[in-house]
């Protein structure tokens, strides 16, 4: 029987170590406890309560990630050693005995903290939640806890930063959230051990340990009344009856409360979809956003630079560009996006995150209405301009290729009222075409412009499957999301290409039609780090062989094109389209974005 099994067998639930009373919304259902059958049991919730519990949350979509402890202190660095990764890691990365480690609870003094300075930045990025953590992997806790000493109440900071940030974010209106880390690598009863914790483990009782692991939950629940609880570090010592038990005890004491799948075992990952038969409330996607989104609600949370805590040689930042671009997406999917934070140990968010939340702030104030209460877009391909999100009968179209001055809504045949630009009465044209919805933009964007345009629908979309075709102008664009792929290529939103093109086995196949036939030169966007570079990449169209050289185009994510051709398609004609790396890369043959069949006049 492992620990936690064993535990659970001794222990009472949560409700049986104390009964706080902390400030709860009277659940519909909630009756006295003395009639089992009448005992609130979150897990029988209707999808309709769910749907009133969650609906802040799906409304939200823009939250702030924080992630600030002990850790702060050494950024990354441990006896003059950078060690590279998240900085929240470096006990486990440095190895550090916990009696090396804990000489830093007294170095913890951060004087320059101000929680309505957080706030205000949060808000100002048009975030609507901070998720905060309130005890990390190594187990320090950030408020004052009654259980131990290790925690913020015996360090030279005598506030309680929990508590100031969850009055701060309730005068603007924030949601207060916590991230709380089962996983603990400093209390001697945490079972198992990190390979690189040579403690004895005689003694240790993973019971004890719930009972402060519960105590706590406890207290920061009675204590600052989180909108949301942020479980991780699930993968150790933790098990699906404790998950429930701890799932089902919480939402017994707050109704209302929003818990993650971390709460359980049924995470798969840093893909963060749930298993079937596990509990929590919302997937957790990391450092990643899903293709399609998933079925339920889910977060993508991710780093700003590669590090959650901060890590003071980590210099390598997100564009502002790339953080609205993955909200976008994540809206666009249904999906919630969460961007971390990593303050310093004196406080203070590092510049370069306030000056990119300042920029993402700057497009929310202006667009937020494609982000904030929508749900995902009725397209199931990615788009080669962008992403679409939706609110009842309007699409938003948010167009993310400057260079576009049209966009094409494919498959589209729901009857279309107007199309505008975002806050422009201006009217755009539409066509509707047998490939969907053409809007004319009009212009091209500024340099950096990310357009939003808001495409009013006469009725709820509907959206048919057509095949791949020419546009007005007879051109075909085969888009990397659209192919079917073999191998280990697979599609990177970030860079909207088919990377990993790492084997002969890769390939990527487009069917497409072609209505009026003639001459078409062969546009290919690919990218290519220059080590990698030479490898011989053939490609079949409409029966015509053709093949290039993949040449240093200046890194994975900088594309350039190639023409090829022309080559001669007949009119109604359909066709096939295949790519291959006829040679084996050194390490990738390539990134490709797509291949254009542009039609001669
Ligand atoms: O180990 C943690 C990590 O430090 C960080 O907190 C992320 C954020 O979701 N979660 C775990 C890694 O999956």
């Amino acid at each position: 029987m492992t620990a936690a099994v064993l535990a659970i067998a001794m222990l009472p639930s949560l409700s049986g170590i104390s009964t706080p009373s902390f400030p709860t919304l009277s659940a519909p259902t909630l009756h006295s406890p003395t009639n089992p059958a009448q005992i609130f049991d979150p897990l029988k919730e209707t999808p309709a309560g769910k749907d009133l519990r969650m609906q802040w949350w799906r409304e939200a979509r823009f939250g702030m990630f924080i992630h600030w402890g002990l850790y702060s202190i050494p950024a990354g660095e441990w006896n003059g050693k950078n060690y590279p990764g998240a900085g929240e890691w470096l006990m486990n990365n440095a190895q550090i005995p916990v009696a090396d480690y804990e000489p830093l609870q007294q170095q913890f003094n951060p004087v320059k903290f101000n929680a309505k300075e957080w706030v205000r930045i949060a808000k100002e990025a048009g975030m609507k939640y901070i998720v905060i953590t309130s005890k990390h992997h190594d187990g320090f806790a950030l408020w004052p806890s009654k259980f131990g000493t290790w925690n913020v109440g015996n360090s030279p900071f005598k506030r309680d930063p929990l508590k100031e940030l969850a009055d701060a974010c309730r005068e603007e209106g924030i949601k207060f959230c916590l991230y709380h880390s089962i996983l603990d690598w400093h209390h001697p009863d945490f079972l198992p051990r990190e390979g690189w914790d040579k403690r004895p483990t005689t003694g240790a009782d993973f019971n004890r340990y719930l009972t402060v692991f519960r105590g706590q939950l406890d207290e920061i629940m009675q204590n600052y009344d989180p909108a949301v609880l942020w479980f991780d570090g699930e993968w150790k010592g933790w098990s699906h009856e404790l998950g429930m038990q701890t799932y089902r005890d919480l939402r017994r004491k707050k109704p209302s409360l929003i818990i993650n799948n971390r709460v359980d075992v049924g995470r798969a990952g840093m893909s963060g979809s749930t298993a079937e038969g596990h509990v929590g409330d919302f997937g957790t996607p990391e450092q990643e956003i899903p293709a399609n989104g998933f079925a339920y609600d889910w977060e993508s949370c991710m780093t700003m630079n590669g590090s959650w805590g901060y890590h003071k040689n980590d210099t390598n930042w997100k564009s502002a560009r790339t953080l609205i671009e993955n909200l976008v997406d994540c809206a666009s999917k249904g999906g919630n996006y969460l961007l971390n934070v990593g303050p310093t140990d004196l406080g203070e968010i590092p510049t370069a995150s306030i000056e990119r939340l300042a920029e993402v702030g700057k497009w929310m104030k202006r667009n937020g209405e494609s982000v904030y209460g929508t749900v995902a877009g009725p397209f199931k391909r990615p788009m080669p301009w962008g992403k679409v999100t939706r609110k009842g009968n309007t699409l938003f179209a948010v167009v993310f290729d400057e260079k576009a001055d049209k966009i094409e809504l494919p498959g589209l045949k729901s009857k279309v009222n107007t199309a505008n630009y975002l806050r422009e009465r201006a009217l755009l044209i539409t066509e509707a075409t047998d490939r969907g919805l053409t809007v004319d933009l009009r212009r091209t964007g500024e340099p950096g412009e990310i357009r939003v345009v808001q495409v009013n629908l006469a009725e709820a979309p509907l959206v048919e499957d057509v095949p791949l075709g020419q546009d007005a102008d007879g051109n075909v664009m085969l888009f990397s999301g659209d192919a079917k792929t073999t191998g280990n290529t697979r599609f990177e939103a970030d860079k909207k290409c088919l990377g990993f093109w790492t084997d002969l086995a890769s390939s990527a196949t487009w069917e497409f039609a072609v209505k009026k036939g003639g001459s078409f030169k062969v546009e290919v966007e690919y990218a290519c780090e220059e080590d990698s570079s030479g490898a011989t990449i053939g490609l079949s169209i409409a029966g015509r062989a053709l093949e290039f050289e993949a040449q240093g185009t200046g890194g994975w994510s900088s594309f350039k094109k190639v023409t090829l051709g022309p080559i001669e398609i007949d009119s109604d004609t359909k066709a096939t389209a295949m790519v291959v790396a006829k040679s084996k890369p050194k390490y990738a043959a390539m990134n490709l974005r797509s291949v254009r069949l542009v039609k001669s006049p």
